[in-house]
């Protein structure tokens, strides 16, 4: 293994100089430009899923009200001719901003960017298993983001079925509802590809010495995030396949017989479908897919706590049972998304106790968080800052799960806006914050130079607040009544008092979207002006602040070899306060009897 990777390291300095444009850039192979690539493209597609939300909010808010600014620019098949969202297109919008950030924004972001950067550095390799799969995962994504964007401008608009495509509204669509389809089954063997790898790598290509208990979370996290992907995406990729055959051939796998539905030709479908069956298929990959979404997330945030703690993580290998815990238990609770279709009142609780079982592993997770914590010498930076907003945020997102787990309560929140709260609480608030932390941790290896403090926390706090400001009283309108993927919440006279609160929610959503370009602004000055970054700025432990900053083409300069876990902070065994992975017990020992020869000088010459 030492020798393989010394070759390797050697092999490609000879070759970076001579590698084009082309296979640098854009074909490139090294897993950190695909995860760089990764990183542009879902940025790209938060901006366009961000404005999404934008021109939804402010129709809630302000019904009928032309859109500011660019509202008369738009085409005329979006707006009124006033320059007012339509409902036509509010639908479409409403499907398309969860299709993105769930798709094309969160996914790629923990998996696709995360995942491909710290992967092999932290395990100490040279790339992933299979490069050239790697490439051919990423160049998938934007092909798939690029169909999906282009149902805007065909016939009938795009797909708007919701980003959960339930049928029948989905089985009698649109142009715009085919090439949503052929986009996720494109996501879907992207991930697909990327997940083998992930496995592979981090099975076979760990540096000698490090056995499995000794890799960091964010590399456990990814592990088993890619275990979940190989179990679910087939069963989406099939849903989806037999979603457009019954758009394109006639097919009648989610169709019932008897179906009527205005304007729509059913004379050659048969029938005998079941519309329910796609909702079984579609929560059996897309409930373990919110811990594909959350898992890296709960990785990144364990590794960033503990170094801005200066700590060990508190119970390691319970945190390493509480995530396999959780994607078990994730991959047999889908039903929950369905209580109110009409299922059997038991099977409904059989679902709503392995629901409520789901709180526990995450609960270890949150106490062991706090328990590392706990009189941590803590150092608020920019990723500390949004490590400890993912903990908090995800507690109450957790804690409002619970609630509509509980089958009696979901009849009165399902639906509801009490949901969309849920959603972002964990989706934003969790899984976005946790992308911020990981990003902003890992930029000074990835670009070799230190962001801007001030900048990162600003963008912190404003976004922090503004998303509070955003999502808290979504809570609020869901028991008040408020449906969600309403068009005009003021048609109806028992929500008109809420228009208030949609309005406040309105303005926060706005500073919020905008508040991201502070993100944005931060990482060009970084690229731009940026203090060069050191090997080890955070003095971490894990292998990735072994290789230099940014990182060759073959990653390390030298043979690594591992020595215990990633988290000896604070160690009394150390002259500094942590111990990286790689240093040999023997160094160790002699930095100790070197450093307390030294006091005990320096203590003989004050005396
Ligand atoms: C203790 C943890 C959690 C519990 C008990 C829980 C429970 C639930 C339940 C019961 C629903 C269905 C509500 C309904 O439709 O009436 C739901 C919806 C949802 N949850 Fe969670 N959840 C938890 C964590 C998460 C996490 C970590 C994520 C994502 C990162 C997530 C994302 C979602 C999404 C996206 C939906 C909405 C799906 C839709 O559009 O209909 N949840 N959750
Ligand atoms: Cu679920």
């Amino acid at each position: 293994m030492d020798a393989t990777l010394t070759a390797h390291a050697h092999e490609t300095t000879d070759h970076t100089h001579h590698a084009s444009f082309l296979r640098t850039y854009i074909f490139s192979t090294d897993h950190k430009m695909i995860a760089k690539q990764f990183m542009v493209t879902a940025l790209l597609f938060l901006f366009i899923g961000g404005a999404f939300a934008l021109f939804i909010r402010w129709q809630l808010a302000y019904p009928g009200k032309p859109i500011p600014v660019i509202g008369t620019l738009l085409p005329s098949t979006w707006v009124s001719p006033e320059g007012a969202v339509t409902a036509d297109f509010y639908a479409q919008l409403l499907t398309m901003h969860g299709s993105v950030m769930i798709f094309a924004v969160i996914i790629p972001l923990l998996v696709g960017m995360i995942g491909n950067f710290c992967v092999p550095l932290m395990i100490g390799a040279d790339d992933m298993a299979f490069p050239t799969i790697n490439m051919i995962s990423f160049w998938m994504f934007p092909v798939a983001g690029a169909l999906m964007m282009a149902g805007f401008w065909v016939e009938g608009g795009s797909a708007a079925a919701g980003w959960t495509g339930y049928p029948p509204l989905s089985a009698l669509a649109s142009t715009g509802q085919t090439l949503w389809i052929v986009a996720l089954f494109i996501v879907g063997f992207s991930s697909i590809l990327g997940a083998l790898n992930y496995i592979t790598t981090v099975l076979n290509m760990r540096a000698p010495g490090m056995g499995l208990f000794q890799m960091p979370m964010t590399v456990w996290a990814i592990f088993i995030t890619a275990i979940i992907i190989i179990i679910g995406t087939p069963v989406l990729a099939s849903a989806l396949a037999m979603l457009f055959m019954d758009n394109f051939l006639h097919t009648s796998f989610f169709l019932p017989a008897n179906l009527v539905a205005p304007g729509k030709d059913l004379a050659r479908t048969a029938g005998g479908g079941q519309p329910l069956l796609w909702q079984h298929l579609f929560w059996f990959y897309s409930h373990p897919a919110v811990y594909i979404m959350i898992l890296p997330g709960m990785g990144v945030v364990s590794d960033v706590l503990a170094v801005f703690s200066r700590k060990p993580l508190f119970g390691y290998k319970a945190m390493v049972f509480a995530i396999i815990a959780i994607a078990f238990l994730g991959i047999i609770v889908w039903g929950h998304h369905m209580f109110q279709s009409g299922m059997n009142p038991l099977l409904g609780t059989t679902f709503m106790i392995s629901t409520m079982v789901i709180a526990v592993p995450s609960a270890i997770k949150t106490f062991n968080w706090l328990g590392t914590m706990w009189r941590g010498q803590m150092e608020f930076t920019t990723p500390m800052l949004n490590a400890v907003a993912f903990v908090s945020m995800f507690v109450i997102g957790g804690l409002s799960g619970i609630f509509m787990a509980s089958t009696p309560v979901d009849v009165y929140i399902h639906d509801t806006y009490f949901i969309v709260g849920h959603i972002h609480y964990v989706l934003f608030g969790g899984s976005l914050f946790a992308v911020f932390a990981g990003l902003t941790y890992w930029w000074p290896k990835m670009t070799g130079r230190m962001m801007h403090e001030g900048l990162g926390k600003l963008h912190f706090w404003i976004t922090f607040v503004s998303f509070n400001f955003t999502f808290f009283p979504m809570h609020i309108l869901g028991v008040g009544g408020m449906m969600r993927r309403i068009y005009d919440p003021t048609v109806y006279d028992f929500l008109k008092p809420f228009q208030p609160m949609n309005e406040f929610i309105t303005v926060n959503a706005i500073i919020l979207g905008f508040a991201q370009f502070i993100l944005v602004a931060a990482l060009i000055h970084s690229l731009v002006k940026g203090r060069a970054a050191r090997r080890n700025p955070w003095r971490a432990n894990t292998l990735e602040w072994e290789a230099p900053s940014p990182p060759p083409h073959g990653n390390f300069d030298k043979p690594l070899r591992v020595y215990r876990g990633p988290y000896e902070y604070s160690s009394p065994e150390s002259v500094q306060d942590y111990l990286p992975q790689t240093l040999p017990p023997d160094e160790v020992t002699r930095r100790m009897a070197e450093h307390l020869a030294r006091e005990k000088q320096s203590g003989s010459e004050n005396g």
